[in-house]
């Protein structure tokens, strides 16, 4: 009753839960939960753009593409040790993700079928990240809200990057303006299902706002998303996919059209475009890095003491003659 009181006081006054405090089972489930599918995103998110790492179309976008992709390993392996803080192992969460328990976004189930979509990707699905995730770092748990910070800005980088690859294409070629329009149109919907079904069929967001996991429900972040991106895309020179999509004086934000929620059900159930192809390609990257998981702990093992030392390849193989 005592710790119960002493957690629910925390929350009230909006500090921070930190691992070794007393926190009630669900807190730590729905942290848990939430936490590893947001890592395991970052890895899967690796996926669609490194895609395009070996045909970027200079040596600059090449180097930008490769930095943001490894940004994104950087974000899942501090959200994993995040994670690990609440009492589950990396190998527990790696497995959940591979045995297809736990989910990853939505959005990285969708293929990238030319350059533009790095762009569209960064303006775009990084953007509706930044709206997502500035709340989080005011998130209740500790870990979770510093891995934030640093997710965040590098995030915004990873939108900048994304916006000004556009500009630039937008300034080009007919052929590349079309690009673009048609990469957007693709990407828009996705987009705004990342930010996770409406407020009124979310069955873990009330009691996450409750417990300062989330700082705002699903719908609050897709409005911001909307009103933030509009001005962007008229400056880019681009229309937005949604004839529905109008100012409205009354309510100070824009109006817009209904995402097509039996779409995201479907994606999220694992029925989408990429979703078998993304999982069977994390499983061969985990498979063929069993040798580095292997050396890492021979050599840790070798470290503490705990193993037999081995000098050089001739006690290895033990002839010393
Ligand atoms: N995709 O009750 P709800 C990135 C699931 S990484 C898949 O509203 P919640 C980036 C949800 O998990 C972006 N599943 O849930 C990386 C729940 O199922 P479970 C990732 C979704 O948790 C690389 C069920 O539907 N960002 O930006 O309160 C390159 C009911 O939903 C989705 C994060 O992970 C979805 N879109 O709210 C570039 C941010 N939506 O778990 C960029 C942290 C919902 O009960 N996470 N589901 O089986 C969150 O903020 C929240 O978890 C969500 C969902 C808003 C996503």
């Amino acid at each position: 009753m005592e710790l119960q009181e002493k957690f629910d006081a925390v929350i009230a006054h909006h500090d921070r839960i930190e691992p070794r405090d007393w926190m009630p089972d669900g807190y730590r489930r729905t942290l848990i939960r939430q936490i590893a599918q947001h890592a395991h995103s970052e890895i899967i998110g690796m996926q669609p753009e490194g895609n395009w790492i070996g045909r970027a179309p200079s040596l600059r976008r090449k180097a930008i593409l490769l930095a943001k992709v490894q940004d994104e390993a950087g974000h899942g392996l501090y959200l994993y040790s995040a994670c690990e803080t609440l009492g589950i192992s990396r190998d527990e969460l790696v497995e959940l993700l591979l045995s297809g328990k736990q989910k990853y976004s939505s959005i990285f189930n969708y293929p990238t079928l030319s350059y533009a979509d790095v762009g569209t990707i960064g303006w775009l699905v990084d953007g509706a990240a930044i709206c997502n995730q500035v709340p989080l770092c005011r998130t209740s748990y500790g870990p979770y809200g510093r891995a934030m910070i640093r997710i965040c800005k590098e995030e915004s980088f990873h939108q900048r990057q994304g916006y000004e690859l556009l500009r630039t294409m937008m300034s080009g070629t007919e052929e590349q303006r079309a690009m673009v329009q048609e990469s957007v149109d693709r990407f828009w919907w996705p987009s705004l299902m990342m930010f996770g079904p409406p407020d009124t069929e979310s069955p873990n967001s009330a009691q996450s706002m409750a417990w300062g996991i989330k700082r705002n429900s699903n719908d609050e972040l897709r409005q911001k998303f909307v009103d933030m991106t509009v001005p962007q895309a008229d400056a880019l020179g681009v229309t937005l996919p949604d004839p529905a999509l109008t100012w409205n004086d009354e309510r100070g934000h824009y109006d817009f059209g209904e995402p097509d929620w039996a779409e995201l059900t479907a994606v999220i159930r694992g029925d989408g475009p990429c979703n078998a192809q993304r999982l069977a390609h994390r499983r061969a990257a985990h498979d063929d890095g069993a040798w580095v998981r292997e050396a890492a702990l021979a050599f840790r093992a070798h470290e503490d003491g705990t193993a037999p030392v081995v000098h050089d390849a001739a006690d290895a193989f033990g002839d010393r003659s």
